[in-house]
């Protein structure tokens, strides 16, 4: 039976990538001095690794290798992520970033319900505060029972640690949570702790692989695939996630485990 409802922040709560996380990193690399840029195709490529700190490490590694490594570096990227964190905690509270279609009218409906509500992510636990207090306003983050987020967990996803430690905090399995994720990194965490998954893709993550998903669709509001032809399916009603269809989400997947 459905209990829990888990879900995922960058790209799942919010399309906070492109234009959240990527210019806040190039606004703390301008602050520190440096000419590093990243821009919107290499941020896609830079994407694969989570974790903004494991991100500027594997960027230097990969993109800057020719530059002698300061003996500070952890220091540097330490204070390269503060600074990152703070560009971006002002930015969502400007409110530059919405909520995706469906989140805010789903968590409300969970709520109603009486489901529990969690949250699983790399991101870093200010930015999720700042998001949903910019969204859904300062009492927002006492809905989720639980906040799993950042370095609480040292392996970040694809592990699925930080959805165990989720769900060992709510007190729950994994045979009463549906999980929603928005690419394959996040995908493969959910399901190596045993997650039944709803995906809603981007842009970034449009072509990864979600083999493995319970579901793939357009949005919370709109169900359908989002593969199928725009024009075709322009004039077609379009019909939202709700709670009972989390539910028999849940039971159609867990039948055929
Ligand atoms: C989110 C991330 C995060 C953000 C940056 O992944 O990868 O690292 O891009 O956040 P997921 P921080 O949606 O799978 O949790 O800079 O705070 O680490
Ligand atoms: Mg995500």
């Amino acid at each position: 039976m459905l209990t829990t409802l888990i879900f995922d922040v960058d790209g799942t709560l919010a399309d906070t990538e492109r234009d959240g996380h990527r210019p806040s990193f190039n606004a703390a690399f301008r602050q520190f001095g440096l000419d590093w840029e990243w821009d919107i195709p290499l941020y896609g490529e830079l994407l694969s690794v989570t974790g903004g700190k494991e991100r500027i490490c594997y960027y230097v590694e990969h993109y800057r290798a020719h530059l002698p490594t300061p003996d500070n570096f952890e220091n540097l990227v330490a204070a390269l992520h503060r600074a990152k964190t703070e560009h971006y905690t002002a930015l969502l509270q400007r409110g530059e970033i919405p909520l995706l279609p469906g989140v805010e009218r789903i968590l409300k409906e969970a709520r109603q319900a009486g489901l529990n509500l969690a949250i699983a992510t790399t991101t870093t636990p200010q930015n999720v505060t700042a998001l949903l207090e910019a969204t859904l306003g300062p009492e927002s983050l006492r809905w989720f029972k639980v906040v799993a987020a950042g370095d609480i967990v040292p392996a970040k996803k694809p592990a699925p640690d930080i959805y165990l430690w989720a769900m060992d905090r709510l007190g729950v399995t994994a045979s009463e949570c549906l999980a929603f994720e928005d690419s394959e990194n996040g995908l493969r965490s959910a399901l190596g702790a045993g997650l039944t998954t709803l995906i809603t893709p981007n842009d970034y993550t449009l072509r990864q692989d979600f083999s493995g998903a319970a579901a793939l669709i357009n949005n919370l509001d709109d169900i359908s695939s989002p593969y199928s032809d725009s024009e075709k399916t322009m004039f077609t009603p379009r019909v939202p996630v709700t709670i009972d269809f989390c539910r028999n989400l849940l039971n159609k997947y867990r039948e055929n485990c």
